[in-house]
């Protein structure tokens, strides 16, 4: 009992959150690529522009994942304190876009652990030209809340 407490306080005390902010200067998710271990939080922060952050496919750009994750689209600017949290639930490379627009298409891509050879640099250059598909019923597969 005691045992199986310290262990889940360990797990708590060792998970970090890892903030990328969404939109600063540009189509960009900053910094684009992350290493996540089990149990992490990546953290969205809406800081410029319009834009959302969706789970996407690396072998279909710009389209979400059955099953995976999609924010609100949301105005970003330094008082809008709505974030968007994801657990990262093992290793396994995640893609994500902003479907809004064409600005997958024109770069505004990112990863958590991308594979070595797919890398976020490779899924930006497939992306190049592909339509966006904005999912349907967002926000899923995280939270919505607010930054305090
Ligand atoms: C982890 O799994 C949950 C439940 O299926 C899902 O909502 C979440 O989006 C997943 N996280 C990532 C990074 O895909
Ligand atoms: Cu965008």
């Amino acid at each position: 009992m005691i045992f199986t407490r310290l262990l889940s306080l360990a797990a708590v005390a060792s998970a970090a959150t890892i903030v990328v902010d969404v939109g600063k200067g540009g189509l960009t998710f900053t910094p684009d690529s992350v290493t996540a271990a089990k149990g992490d939080i990546v953290e969205f922060h809406f800081v410029g522009g319009v834009h959302d952050a969706v789970k996407g496919d690396f072998d279909k750009p710009c389209t979400p994942l059955a099953g995976g994750f999609a924010s609100t689209t949301e105005t970003g600017s330094a008082t809008n304190k709505n974030i968007f949290r994801v657990t990262v639930n093992d290793t396994a490379p995640v893609y994500y876009y902003c479907s809004v627009g064409a600005h997958c298409a024109n770069g505004m891509v990112a990863a958590i652990n991308p594979a070595a050879d797919k890398t976020v640099e490779a899924y930006r250059t497939a992306s190049k030209g592909a339509k966006s598909v904005r999912p349907v019923g967002a926000p899923f597969g995280g939270e919505m809340t607010t930054s305090t």
